[in-house]
């Protein structure tokens, strides 16, 4: 059966924090065999697996080592093939994670490149250093200093836009595009129907200049060859196969680039991740302060990508996090009050959207940022590298770690909490120690609690993504926003042959009395997130605190 990625939802899945099934404190594919009917009872349609390949996991297998084989620690082949196979029994499909910017300087043409393999070395960046010695460009790796890294035995440097372990491939190189492709077609004759794509629009590489206005950003984001490169991988792999469902994470791209990247005819991707939206609780591009969200912002860029992606026949990916993001719930919601209110509003906000949804794993249950309270419990190389460097910059300790555990990815990498018991059911009780703490809030905030409560977020998310199949109008429906100045309501009309969506939330934990409020007579609501429902009155909507409703018609 073909399946229509407009009506599907994808859950995505980071082995490691999700379920140990040998009791070594790391999680594993078994783990993830093992909980298929949880996902399934979600109802989602794919599962997107964030890397498994062999890998030294300074980047939990974002440094890939070795794209043909399994992680020992995550399994084996086989454990793959089962999962494939089980998953295609419920129904769901598998879309792997493949990082192809970089690789690890493990992988072997890394390693044949430092023995001096003149065909290896132009898999990489390799280049001089200017006429002082110093680095060829001052690009700043993404994870903090710079760049690129010197070779003492050949007098150059290597590139690296994320970790030293991380180096960067040449896609200029027909070889490494020839590779890929073959990388990809393996694991299409495994029955993979689907793909991620780590950081794709950074892959095209030309001018190696001086950034005087920035980190280097500009001079390899949406590079001159992109769209060639993307088009031809379309081509020559799962551009061949129309069941497959691509997205492409896009880092600090513009919109009309996505719209060649994701567009309906234009041979690139299905969708994309844009990340505009999750940066307004930055300064600028720097992640690492501490600064209030930015309301209105979040709502401008969240219906510019809505209706400009739309006018352009282009397809977004929506989502509110993933294993690089700190916790919705915890972000724009609240942990405590009214937790399991502003966890379904989050959730009625983004499912309703124009796009294919992403949940990432304990989103649906409302997981929240961790309460580390020590930086020797964080794990991620960028908190930790960060962690240093603003305290380089002259911050205190304690208010360098006050920024790492507001912003620090490691917030959505703490084990899933499946139930009450000592570490959350993620590992067995006798095993060792799980790689990263466990978020006590685990006796309150776990899956089996939620299963058996109608009433939870869990169930609430369920209701959501089975409303996208059943009402045409939330698949393929156009959105026009509404009170778009309105200092607490995200709110959105969409409509499709004759039929008409309103989605209504109040941001934030008061009541709240919205002016202007659309009339919903002759609309039957469809879902919310209080039992007793209200409707606007004279134009007015009173307002529960972070209440949702969506009304149909
Ligand atoms: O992330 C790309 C990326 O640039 C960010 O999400 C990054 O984590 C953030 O900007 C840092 O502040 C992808 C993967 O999702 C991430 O886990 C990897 O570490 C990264 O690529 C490198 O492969
Ligand atoms: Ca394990």
């Amino acid at each position: 059966m073909k399946r229509d990625f407009r009506k599907s939802t994808v859950y995505q899945i980071y082995p490691k924090s999700f379920c140990d099934t040998n009791g070594d404190g790391l999680g594993d594919l078994r783990g993830v065999i093992n909980k298929l009917d949880y996902i399934k009872e979600l109802g989602v349609d794919y599962i997107w697996l964030t890397p498994f390949f062999v890998s030294p996991q300074n980047d939990n297998g974002y440094d890939v080592e070795d794209y043909y084989n399994i992680d020992p620690r995550y399994g084996t082949m086989a454990d793959v093939e089962e999962l494939i196979a089980e998953a295609d029994k419920r129904g769901i499909r598998l879309m792997f994670d493949m990082v192809f910017n970089h690789v690890s300087t493990n992988h072997e043409w890394f390693q044949k490149a430092m023995a001096g393999d003149p065909y290896y070395k132009d898999f990489f960046f390799f280049r001089k250093g200017k006429t002082d010695g110093s680095a060829p460009t001052n690009w700043e790796s993404k994870f903090g200093g710079s760049a690129w890294e010197y070779v003492e035995k050949f007098d150059e440097y290597y590139l690296h836009l994320f970790d030293v372990t991380q180096a960067d491939l040449n896609w200029d190189n027909e070889n490494v595009r020839k590779e890929v492709q073959k990388i990809l077609r393996f694991w299409m004759d495994k029955g993979v129907k689907g793909f991620r794509f780590d950081v794709i629009n950074l892959i095209s590489k030309e001018a190696f200049e001086d950034d005087t206005a920035g980190d280097g950003r500009r001079f390899y984001t949406d590079g001159p060859n992109i769209h060639k490169y993307l088009k031809e991988l379309n081509e020559a792999t799962f551009g061949t196969d129309a069941e497959i469902v691509t997205v492409g994470e896009m880092s600090s791209t513009s919109i009309e680039n996505c719209y060649q990247y994701a567009g309906r005819d234009t041979h690139e991707l299905s969708m994309v991740f844009s990340f505009h939206h999750l940066k307004v609780d930055f300064m600028g591009n720097e992640k690492w302060v501490l600064v209030p969200v930015d309301f209105g912002k979040l709502k401008h860029i969240m219906f510019e990508w809505q209706t400009k992606m739309a006018e352009h026949n282009a397809w977004n990916a929506v989502f509110w996090c993933n294993h690089d993001q700190p916790r919705p719930v915890s972000r724009f919601g609240d942990e405590g009050k009214y937790w399991k209110e502003s966890a379904k509003m989050l959730g009625t906000i983004v499912h309703c959207l124009r796009g294919t949804p992403y949940v990432y794993q304990g989103e649906e249950i409302g997981m929240t940022n961790t309460d580390f309270t020590d930086i020797s419990q964080f794990r991620d190389v960028e908190s930790l590298n960060y962690y240093q460097i603003l305290q380089d910059k002259g911050l205190s300790a304690s208010d360098a770690l006050r920024i790492v555990q507001i912003h620090s990815r490691d917030n959505g990498r703490t084990p899933m909490q499946w139930d009450a018991s000592e570490y959350a059911g993620f590992t067995a009780a006798d095993g060792t120690e799980p790689w990263i703490g466990v978020n006590s809030n685990h006796i309150r905030v776990n899956a089996a609690e939620q299963l058996s409560d109608p009433d939870s977020i869990f169930h609430y998310y369920r209701k959501l993504i089975a409303l996208r199949k059943e009402l045409d109008v939330i698949a393929y429906g156009g959105i026009t926003p509404l009170a778009e100045k309105d200092p607490c309501v995200f709110a959105y009309e969409r409509e499709y042959d004759g039929h008409k969506l309103i989605v209504a939330c109040n941001f934030y934990g008061k009541d709240y009395e919205w002016k202007g409020a659309p009339d919903v007579s002759g609309y039957k609501r469809v879902i919310g997130n209080y039992s007793a429902e209200t409707t606007p009155e004279n134009g007015v909507w009173k307002m529960r605190p972070y209440e949702a409703a969506v009304w149909y018609r």
